[in-house]
């Protein structure tokens, strides 16, 4: 089940969006539709080349940063700002109410997200798989990454997310109803890591 080929199609379809630099949909709010298709991953029609080379804010920037990130060129970033949220294909929504530290950096980070069903509430009690992932160097983490309800209202903190070097880092949560371990949805959240 939790490999299921629509599993895997949600994951191919999100990251043909990265890499087309066509990511901020998913943040877009409203509870409209919910479509959700991602069969049409393979899409990619004309003119989605963008330019990735925008994605990290660029250089130049005031505060000297003696070792800069090596972020791909072609995946587009989350800049960081709290309470930041995705919505998955399943209608489902991850608002990153806090991160320490923040914005994300090189080493372990502690998350609290909220977590809202399509209907917009608040849903505790689900279980939530972290799967950190480096996209340009095609791994992971070793650390699991432990996930503890918060409270009684959709919360739930996130860590250690041992995000154990600089570069661009993908972090998938798996929404998942415990009694039916079925999975409810997938978000992703996508950083350049700074040292
Ligand atoms: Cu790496």
């Amino acid at each position: 089940m939790r490999s299921s080929p629509r599993f895997l199609a949600a994951l191919l379809a999100s990251l043909a969006l990265v890499a087309c630099g066509d990511d901020t949909p998913q943040a877009s709010t409203g509870t409209g539709g919910a479509a959700g298709d991602p069969g049409s991953a393979g899409g990619g029609t004309g003119g989605a080349a963008g330019d990735p080379g925008s994605a990290g804010g660029g250089t130049g920037g005031a505060e000297p940063d003696p070792q800069p990130a090596k972020c791909s060129s072609d995946v587009v970033t989350d800049d960081f700002s709290p309470g930041m949220m995705k919505v998955g294909d399943g209608g489902y929504s991850v608002s990153l109410l806090d991160s320490v530290p923040a914005p994300p950096a090189e080493g372990d980070n502690a998350w609290t997200v909220l977590v809202l069903d399509p209907e917009g509430n608040a849903r505790d009690g689900l279980t939530i798989d972290v799967y950190p992932f480096m996209p340009d160097h095609g791994h992971g983490t070793a650390v699991q990454a432990v996930v503890t309800p918060t409270g009684s209202d959709g919360t739930y903190g996130i860590e250690p997310l041992n995000l154990f070097m600089s570069g661009v880092w993908v972090v998938r949560l798996k929404l998942i109803d415990p009694e039916t371990s079925a999975e409810l949805d997938v978000v992703r959240y996508a950083f350049c890591i700074k040292k």
